[in-house]
């Protein structure tokens, strides 16, 4: 059964694939998992229909028969078992990679997220100029600690995994700023995740579908 995942009618990164719906596409594109994609207005995400896929009336949902998931983490771990080629088959291989998707959904993401929302929601605020810095320096921070990490590795852990695959994703939200660019292991290995050719096909589809929203309006 051919799974279907929903995601912005226009997305508000106009097209960027910022949006949390990407590491789901890309993902499916890395297992050749064909997929539907059904898309949602904002005002369509809080409808009871779509919460009851996902309560927080948020974008990616995951639909397979019976099956009705939210979270992109939990999304990308179901196809990352359930196919090959996004988690190694051995035992211990496989927590280190799975250990590393979360690391990418919480440690990396939370002080990542932070920054971003501070630069978009609290620019005209009398505390923003006095508190970017604190939120830069603790992304700074994070950053440092991966790139050491990383090292001259391709990948985190061995061959590509759902680890990398979230990684790249959370560290593509840094895109503008210049926080990866301190860092070049890292910024390497952003780009060799966009290079990947399911990473570029996910990219151009969603990107498809914000130009599509685009030509609705004019
Ligand atoms: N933890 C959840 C997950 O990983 O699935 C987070 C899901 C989430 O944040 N969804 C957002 C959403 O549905 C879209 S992706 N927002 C609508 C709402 O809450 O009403 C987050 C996102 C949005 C916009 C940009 N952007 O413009 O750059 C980037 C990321």
């Amino acid at each position: 059964m051919i799974p279907i995942i929903t995601a912005f009618e226009a997305s508000p990164d106009r097209g960027r694939g910022l949006a949390r719906d990407m590491p789901v596409r890309w993902a499916l594109e890395e297992v050749g998992q064909p997929y539907d994609v059904r898309l949602v207005s904002f005002a369509r995400m809080k409808e009871p229909a779509h919460r009851a896929l996902n309560p927080f009336g948020q974008i990616p949902t995951y639909e397979q028969g019976d099956l009705g998931l939210f979270e992109s983490g939990a999304i990308v771990l179901r196809i990352a078992e359930r196919n090959a080629g996004l988690l190694p088959d051995e035992g211990d291989a496989r927590s280190r990679a799975i250990m590393w998707m979360f690391a990418a959904l919480t440690t990396m993401q939370a002080p990542i997220v932070e920054f971003g929302m501070a630069a978009i929601f609290e620019r005209d605020k009398p505390w923003y100029e006095e508190r970017l810095p604190m939120l830069r320096d603790r992304v700074r921070v994070r950053l440092g600690e991966l790139s050491e990490r990383l090292s001259d590795a391709e990948w985190l852990e061995g061959a590509f995994s759902a680890g990398d695959l979230l990684m790249v994703t959370v560290l593509r939200r840094l895109g503008g700023t210049g926080a990866v660019e301190e860092f070049p292991n890292l910024a390497a290995y952003t780009a060799r995740g966009g290079a990947r050719p399911a990473y570029k096909r996910a990219f151009e589809d969603q990107l498809a579908v914000f130009k599509a929203s685009q030509e609705q309006q004019a």
